[in-house]
């Protein structure tokens, strides 16, 4: 059994999408980061690092969500959730790499940045460095999208609900995403995804109040 624990709009809804896609049967378990239930006793017994997302299969927990994507992709192979090549398998995991790596921690800067920075000067130049690079990020999302259907070209694969994640940051964090044509384009294409709205709407009915 397969559970996975989320919390709405945050990063842990790449990994809520690739567990839609594989169409398994599974549990998804709100926790929410707006009452800090990521803080809990119970939740740091399953990912004692206090974050979301994570997957537990069996018991056994798998937190990242580079690596709860390749492993969904490679326990469901039928479901051709990353490219056969092993190069293209390799430059899908690197894209999910460079998300994780850099573009999280941009947007984290210019949403949270007193977690980086002591004083408001100090924290005032965070969030402003975090936002110019968050938008450099997703121009460059947006040329990686550019001609093509989704990121790794003709194929739909795992790395495309990741990429879902930072559209929605932009969006939520007023930067002008609609300038982005190929990306706002393409983000419409994974809305017509049922696997993908299904799943983006079952996170909008979770409280977080
Ligand atoms: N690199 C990790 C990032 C995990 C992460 O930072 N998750 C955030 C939500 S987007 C979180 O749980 N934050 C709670 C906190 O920092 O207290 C991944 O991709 O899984």
């Amino acid at each position: 059994m397969m559970t996975l624990y989320f919390s709405p709009g945050a990063c842990s809804l790449a990994s809520h999408i690739g567990l839609e896609e594989t169409g398994a049967p599974y549990e998804a378990k709100p926790t929410l980061l707006a009452k800090q239930q990521q803080k809990t006793e119970a939740y740091l017994k399953i990912n004692p690092r206090g974050k979301v997302p994570a997957l537990s299969v069996d018991g056994k927990v798998l937190v990242e969500n580079t690596a709860i994507l390749t492993y969904l992709a490679k326990r469901f192979p039928e479901k051709k959730l990353m490219p056969a090549d092993p190069l293209e398998e390799a430059r899908c995991i690197s894209t999910m790499c460079w998300f994780s790596s850099i573009v999280h921690p941009s947007y984290q800067h210019s949403s949270r940045p007193e977690r980086f920075a002591e004083g408001e000067a100090a924290q005032a130049t965070v969030k402003e460095t975090g936002r110019k690079a968050f938008w450099t990020n997703c121009q460059e999302i947006n040329s990686m999208i550019q001609g093509k259907d989704w990121i790794m070209g003709n194929q739909y694969t795992v790395v495309d609900p990741y990429a879902l994640v930072f559209y929605g940051w932009g969006v939520r964090g007023g930067f002008p995403m609609q300038e982005l044509s190929a990306y706002t384009a393409w983000r419409e294409r994974m809305m017509k995804r049922p696997t993908v709205s299904k799943t983006v709407e079952s996170e909008h009915t979770v409280s977080t109040s």
